[in-house]
């Protein structure tokens, strides 16, 4: 660890997916040290921050990755006094809906129980920081857009509940512990860093395999829903301007645009001058058992706040992310 009092000190749960790779570079990026917790696994899940990756003998290493999982509740004690952060991001989450429905009590434990356990660490190490929960725009579920902190949640999925859980647990470390506690209610955002099987990521990933040849079909669910893509990186930075606030408060990120999935396949293979009427197949696998039929944000409260805007919007996103499978598969 470098030994300067100056030297803002993050850690983050999560730092192996999609956003905690962009918030390491970020905050890499701004001179903190990064604290990364990791899940042991039997096969390497740190190829979205393998570019970050500083030999822990350095002396001017500035990222260290510690092992550590959300149900386990002394371990995440330990880390939280060792380290003893001045920010915690807290974005790990089992966080894919529709295995949610397959799996709702380890999603239960994780993506709920999880918020708790890393909050009563926090306090039982008695050390002084700001917390971000992750929290998710699936909280709004059925209640119509447009959809700000205002809103009230109706859950569809046990993510969606788990997530719910998250938010109140973070506002009542707030108001009953004065803990600096902030939930980013965050719209779908998207990068070619996203997991495989979130929608985006699939089409995008599906246009420009068809483009090459690799393949014809790919399967899908709902068409008709409506969402609100960003681009993950903007987000991030948003992260970071909560924690940098000078009180305490609950923000939605979101772009304020609408488009079906359907809307986001056809950018996908219009950029590899498909029509992807030709290659989408209906495979009712992928329907939920309840979905989130619209979700569109409004986030002028972070814009008046925070000066935080959304720049990005699916059609420049779809874009990029085609492009990206695209050098990938010339690699
Ligand atoms: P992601 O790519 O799925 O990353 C999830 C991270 O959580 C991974 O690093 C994963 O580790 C880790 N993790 C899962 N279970 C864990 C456990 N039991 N113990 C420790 N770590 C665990 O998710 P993301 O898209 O970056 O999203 C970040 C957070 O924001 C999540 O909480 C998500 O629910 C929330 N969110 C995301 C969006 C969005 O559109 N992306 C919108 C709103 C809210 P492995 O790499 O080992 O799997
Ligand atoms: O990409 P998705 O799986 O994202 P979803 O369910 O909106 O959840 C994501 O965003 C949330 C924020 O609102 C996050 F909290 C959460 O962690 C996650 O990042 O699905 C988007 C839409 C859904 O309506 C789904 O039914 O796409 C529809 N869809 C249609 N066919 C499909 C598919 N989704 C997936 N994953 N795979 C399909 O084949």
């Amino acid at each position: 660890m470098t030994d300067t009092s100056q030297t803002k000190r993050a850690l983050i749960t999560g730092i192996t997916g999609q956003d905690g790779s962009y918030l390491a570079e970020l905050l890499l990026d701004k001179g903190y040290e990064v604290h990364g917790i990791i899940r042991r696994a039997s096969t390497f899940n740190t190829g979205r921050i393998e570019h970050l990756y500083q030999d822990p003998h350095d002396s001017e290493a500035r990222l260290f990755l510690h092992y550590g999982d959300l149900t386990d509740s002394s371990r995440l004690v330990t880390l939280i006094d060792k380290v003893a952060p001045h920010e915690i991001y807290h974005l790990a989450a089992q966080s894919h809906v529709r295995v949610s429905f397959d799996e709702p009590e380890f999603t239960g434990n994780t993506t709920g129980v999880g918020t708790t356990r890393l909050l009563e660490a926090i306090r039982m190490a008695g050390i002084e920081t700001r917390f971000y929960q992750a929290s998710s725009s699936e909280m709004f579920g059925a209640t119509p857009p447009p959809q700000s902190e205002t809103t009230p949640f109706y859950p569809r999925s046990p993510y969606g509940a788990a997530k719910v859980y998250g938010y109140w647990m973070a506002r009542n470390y707030r108001e009953a512990h004065g803990m600096f506690a902030v939930n980013g209610i965050l719209f779908n955002h998207e990068s070619p860093r996203r997991g495989e099987t979130f929608v985006t990521r699939k089409l995008a990933r599906a246009a420009a395999r068809i483009s090459m040849g690799l393949e014809k079909y790919v399967y899908m669910g709902n068409l008709d829903a409506v969402r609100d893509w960003g681009y993950a990186p903007e987000y991030v930075e948003g992260m970071w301007r909560m924690l940098q606030h000078h009180e305490p408060d609950d923000y939605v990120l979101a772009t304020g645009t609408a488009y079906t999935v359907r809307d986001f396949a056809d950018h996908c293979f219009a950029r590899v001058d498909l029509d992807y009427r030709d290659h989408i197949r209906f495979d009712e696998g992928y329907l939920r058992p309840t979905e989130v039929d619209a979700l569109i944000g409004d986030a002028s409260k972070a814009e008046n706040a925070l000066g935080w805007k959304a720049e990005t919007l699916p059609p420049q996103l779809a874009d990029i992310m085609v492009t990206a499978e695209l050098q990938d598969l010339q690699k």
